[in-house]
């Protein structure tokens, strides 16, 4: 069988604090569940899932640099690294890997400083306010980009 793509989800600062954070803004899921139903759905996609969760920007750089040559596609869910990191966004345009932009909470409806991003100017898509659903609908769109062999007959752009 070939190689199932392989897309690195990557979670920023606060991250790992879901389910008991602000949890009328972020939602009563944890991230072991948020990371778990990815897995889960990259796994009826047919693309092979790594999940990681960083607090400090310099890993979350390492990692993205090291995403290039291993991994396929990324998902990314940077904090509030989104809003202040221009390493992340340097790194993300050298990897030259498609990323897209997760967001449990609507950004655009909440502090004025939310509505910047450095991640979106280097994704090719960004997804924000629909809570965990955000990760699977990004797995969804990169599955469909790379082609991935789906177990889904749900899956965008299945001719199953
Ligand atoms: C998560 C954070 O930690 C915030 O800093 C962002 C994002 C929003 C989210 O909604 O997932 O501003």
């Amino acid at each position: 069988m070939a190689e199932r793509p392989r897309v690195l989800v990557l979670n920023g600062p606060n991250l790992n604090l879901l389910g008991k954070r602000e949890p009328e803004i972020y939602g009563s899921a944890t991230l072991a569940d948020v990371e778990a139903d990815c897995i889960a759905v990259g796994d009826r996609l047919g693309l092979e899932v790594t999940c990681r969760q960083s607090n400090h920007e310099g890993e979350l750089v390492t990692w993205v640099q090291e995403a290039r040559g291993a991994q396929q596609a990324l998902v990314v869910n940077a904090g509030a690294y989104t809003h202040t990191s221009l390493a992340l966004h340097d790194a993300l345009r050298a990897c030259a890997l498609p990323a897209i932009e997760v967001h449990l909470s609507n950004i655009h409806q909440r502090e004025d400083f939310r509505r910047h991003s450095y991640v979106a100017l280097a994704a090719v898509g960004m997804i924000c306010g629909l809570g965990p659903l955000g990760y699977e609908l990004a797995l969804r769109a990169l599955a469909a980009r790379l082609g991935a062999v789906s177990k889904d007959k749900e899956a965008i752009g299945s001719k199953a």
